[in-house]
């Protein structure tokens, strides 16, 4: 058989002709037609996606059309069901705006498949997600599934910059092309769109944290609105990164002070202008007194001034304000895993509740692990919003394979014991905790021009995973690794086993020959690519990476117990005394809490510095099995994917080689100093 290269550019979205011969005549059987119950732009998006989907993985005609009386398989909202004698209004609550459902139902003498909901957006979510049952090849014949959402604001956040460049984007160049809107829309904004909703994320944050004041110029919101205007029906709505000096850089104000009222009157009206152009605009992100960006703090205010000033502005729009705990101020203590919680645990209950505090999942920053952060629990009173890295900043960037899911689960499940036992992190981002009824996930995305979209073919995957977990949490990493593989290369067993294995251990040996044990931040500065952890000549000494690992000739790690920072007194009872102490301390984060000495025997019964070089090694032997078990799956993925995808598996051996070469050297000169004297 012939398989034809492909770019990668149909991501998941690849509807190719279905080979299973026995699901085929099912679904033949099944659907003969498929009417469409109701006219709008979303319902011409669900009618092209069917148009797009079902002939060719059919490999035949099939009528797709505005037909209300109702065919083999129904789409249409709730009410449009009601006029063909088909109730649903039982269903109704409980699906919400976002719930969709679709179900196997006799209707007089035929049996119908229906995709329903209460919203058109629902509707078309519900359809992406039946077009997936196909695409993997599942028994549709006696469907009753319903689903709804975990978490209502399921946002991508780019980190673009107007001039096009994109701040830790490894897969080309911006997609909006800011010189062309508003009058040139690129085609390839609907792709972007109609991906995202493929998966359920419903905004987008299109500008960068750092430096994008002019982004509320009247100019730029002109080009957002276009843009906009495009996603609309796709059911995502715009957010922008607002800098928190515009009062004085664009609007000629002479301050930014939160607590003036011609600062608050100037973010009014300008949410007015946004809401003009963009009536369900989401809100704004702020970056605000962190890494050298403006803030209340400016002028002697705090976190909570400048965001409800902000939430005051677009509260009588219905947006909201994302404001980020990504701060480190030396002055507030030396540990700058501690900062962010000393700033912002003390403003709890002082937030607007369209004010979330948006806190990434560790308190350091995207480390290939991390303990959780801390002020997850510990802000009962505020909305926090997590925010995780899709792009692969510290990760390998867009040379290395590792899929993120597993990361992500981790993070979710994790018990923070704020309200007794099962007080997950899931369950305080998802409002169940505290009973707030507004919950937001935040993903930076890895998308770019590259003609595959995220630089790696396998970063797609986090894209989609990111999705499927925003949508529920409660998905497994391995079942959502199995759908991509089968949407995105082949429903064939060998080829899914096979990328199965690469795929599910991925993080965990880049843990390894990256930062085992709980090392962190011993990457090269600026780019964050590569190992240096010898750097010491960084501004900022949380720059360094001997900041972080500590090693000299007695051992290796930060002590962050109460004889160190203390850090391990900002996580609640019992995970504080588990942290405290070496021997409970789990040993994935070992040398976050601890500094160890080298002779300290592990479970495995090897010292440190033993246990060191075997989990080095053994990362490295992941990346070669990896690499044989892609070469295994040679004539059964198209050439040009095969190929890509094995030099950079090649590259990433080669990598993992150098991580554990430079790191092993350099923590040896300590671990072997004690018996060189
Ligand atoms: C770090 C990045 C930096 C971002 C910063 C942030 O290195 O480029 O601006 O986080 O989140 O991960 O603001």
């Amino acid at each position: 058989m012939i398989i034809i290269s492909e770019d990668g550019y149909e991501l998941w979205l690849r509807y190719r002709k279905i080979d299973n011969t026995e699901r085929l005549s099912q679904y033949h059987a099944v659907i003969g037609s498929v009417a469409i119950l109701r006219k709008s732009k979303t319902f011409d998006i669900i009618q092209n996606e069917f148009a797009l989907a079902l002939p060719t993985m059919f490999n035949k005609k099939i009528t797709i059309g505005n037909n209300a009386s109702g065919g083999c398989l129904s789409v249409g909202t709730i009410d449009n069901f009601k006029k063909i004698n088909v109730d649903l209004q039982a269903d109704s609550s409980r699906l919400g705006n976002e719930g969709f459902l679709i179900r196997s139902i006799n209707s007089g003498t035929n049996k119908l498949i229906i995709i329903a909901a209460n919203t058109d957006i629902a509707v078309m979510t519900g359809t992406f997600h039946f077009l997936k049952l196909l695409q993997t090849h599942q028994d549709i014949r006696n469907l009753n599934i319903i689903s709804v959402p975990c978490i209502r604001y399921r946002i991508l956040s780019h980190w673009d910059n107007r001039d096009g460049s994109i701040e830790r984007g490894y897969a080309g160049r911006s997609l909006w092309k800011w010189d062309e809107l508003p009058n040139k829309i690129d085609p390839r904004y609907y792709d972007y769109a109609r991906t995202c909703a493929s998966i359920g994320i419903n905004g987008s944050i299109l500008n960068n944290v750092n430096n994008q004041v002019q982004s509320l110029s009247s100019e730029y919101l002109t080009k957002t609105a276009a843009l906009a205007n495009v996603l609309r029906p796709y059911g995502i709505k715009i957010y922008l990164t607002a800098v928190f000096n515009a009062p004085a850089v664009l609007g000629g104000l002479k301050t930014s002070d939160p607590r003036t009222s011609d600062v608050a009157q100037w973010w009014k009206k300008k949410a007015d202008e946004i809401y003009a152009l963009i009536p369900d605009f989401g809100g704004f992100q702020v970056k605000a007194s962190s890494e050298g960006a403006p803030g209340p703090q400016d002028n002697g205010a705090n976190h909570d001034d400048g965001a409800n000033m902000m939430a005051d502005a677009l509260h009588q729009h219905g947006g909201i304000v994302l404001w980020r705990a990504f701060v480190y101020n030396t002055a507030i203590d030396s540990d700058r895993f501690k900062c962010g919680y000393k700033e912002f645990v003390p403003l709890d209950g002082k937030f607007n509740p369209d004010a979330f505090v948006q806190v990434k999942n560790g308190p350091i920053d995207f480390q290939p692990r991390e303990p959780v952060h801390p002020l997850f629990g510990a802000m009962p009173k505020t909305p926090l919003a997590l925010e995780l890295q899709i792009t692969q900043e510290y990760l390998g960037q867009s040379t290395h394979l590792v899929y993120l899911a597993p990361m992500w689960k981790e993070t979710l499940d994790w018990d923070t014991y704020a309200k007794g036992t099962g007080s997950t992190i899931a369950k305080i981002i998802d409002g169940s905790l505290y009973s707030n009824d507004k919950s937001v996930i935040i993903g930076i995305t890895n998308t770019g021009s590259d003609r595959n979209w995220c630089g790696h073919h396998f970063a797609q995957a986090n894209w989609y995973a990111f999705g499927c977990i925003a949508w529920d949490y409660q998905l497994s990493s391995e079942d959502i690794c199995e759908q991509w593989i089968r949407m995105t290369f082949s429903n064939d067993t060998a080829v899914i086993d096979t990328i199965k294995k690469i795929m599910l251990g991925s993080w965990e040996a880049c843990i390894n020959y990256m930062t085992p044990l709980g090392l962190h931040h011993i990457m090269k500065e600026g780019h964050h690519y590569g190992p240096d952890p010898a750097m010491d000549t960084a501004a900022r000494p949380d720059w360094n990476p001997v900041y972080y690992h500590r090693a000299d000739a007695k051992g290796l790690g930060f002590d962050r117990t109460s004889k160190g920072s203390n850090a391990v007194a900002q996580y609640l009872s019992p995970l504080k005394e588990q942290f405290e102490k070496i021997e409970t301390c789990p040993e994935k984060f070992l040398l976050w809490f601890h500094h160890v000495d080298w002779n300290y025997r592990l479970q495995s019964g090897k010292t440190l510095w033993e246990e060191l070089e075997y989990r080095y090694n053994d990362g490295v032997k992941y990346t070669e099995q990896m690499e044989r078990l892609w070469k295994s799956l040679a004539g059964k993925i198209d050439p040009q994917r095969y190929r890509e995808v094995g030099e950079k598996l090649k590259e990433q051996h080669i990598d993992a080689e150098l991580w554990r070469d430079v790191c092993l050297k350099y923590f040896h000169q300590f671990a072997f100093e004690r018996t060189k004297k």
